[in-house]
């Protein structure tokens, strides 16, 4: 079978590897999990036994884990594509300095945010979760700033997986309520809305939003867990 990639609603960092898989243009397939439900998957617990978004469900059966590990994946499949670069270049470093900026600095800033959204009204810690996550994602949101200045992209003369990544994640900061980056990061911001007019992450926004997706790549179709539980036992 084609690559199932598992993506969870709602807003999940498996966001950039849907986009990811869009730019690369060669079939794969989906498969959706939902991150708030109340019980867990077990046929998904086999996949990732960590019941994480995302994983991709690779044509040998196996799985791979981490957002980092499935979007270099993704990239390698075509390096023509540019969506990444050959191991042991310079363009290579970069692009993986600012993946595991992305994943390590970056994505782990909300997590006090995120914690705090699952915690029941009116619990005390919810206000120093929300700006201990709002320091951090602060610091975050300058840095890619200043980075991307006299920059097009993240990293190189294209757009790579580490956008891809990054729309995924930015979007965060407005979800939680922490911040307008319209106001805060304009730079970014600016940024951010030219890739939100790019097909690939047009047709992301539907599928997590079960909304009619138009594919600007090869995608075949969403399988349930009950499919790839036929399949892994097959
Ligand atoms: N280190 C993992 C983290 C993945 C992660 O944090 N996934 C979140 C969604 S963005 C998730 O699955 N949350 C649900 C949970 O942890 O139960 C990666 O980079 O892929």
């Amino acid at each position: 079978m084609e690559p199932v990639l598992f993506y969870g609603v709602p807003h999940g960092c498996s966001f950039g590897s849907i986009v990811a898989l869009e730019w690369l243009g060669q079939p794969y397939r989906l498969s959706r999990i939902d991150m708030l439900a109340k019980s867990k998957s077990d046929i998904y617990r086999r996949v990732n036994s960590m019941h994480q978004t995302p994983t991709l469900l690779l044509e040998d059966s196996t799985s791979l884990r981490e957002s980092f590990a499935i979007l270099q994946n993704i990239a390698a499949r075509d390096l023509d594509r540019k969506l990444g670069f050959a191991q042991g270049t310079k363009a290579y470093d970069s692009l993986n300095q600012m993946l595991a900026y992305l994943h390590t600095s970056f994505h782990s800033a909300f997590a006090p945010a995120w914690a705090a959204y699952k915690l029941g009204e009116g619990d005390p810690a919810i206000a120093i979760l929300r700006d201990l996550a709002k320091e951090k994602a602060a610091a975050g949101y300058a840095t890619l700033q200043l980075h991307l200045q006299g920059r097009d992209w993240l990293v190189g003369e294209t757009k790579t997986i580490a956008d891809a990544y990054l729309i995924g994640i930015a979007r965060w900061g407005e979800d939680l309520g922490l911040f307008d980056l319209k106001t805060d990061y304009p730079g970014l911001h600016r940024y951010l809305q030219k890739l939100e007019a790019d097909k690939a992450v047009i047709f992301a926004h539907a599928i997590e939003d079960a909304t009619p997706a138009i594919t600007a790549g090869k995608f075949l179709g969403h399988v349930t867990l009950d499919d790839v539980g036929t399949h892994l036992a097959a």
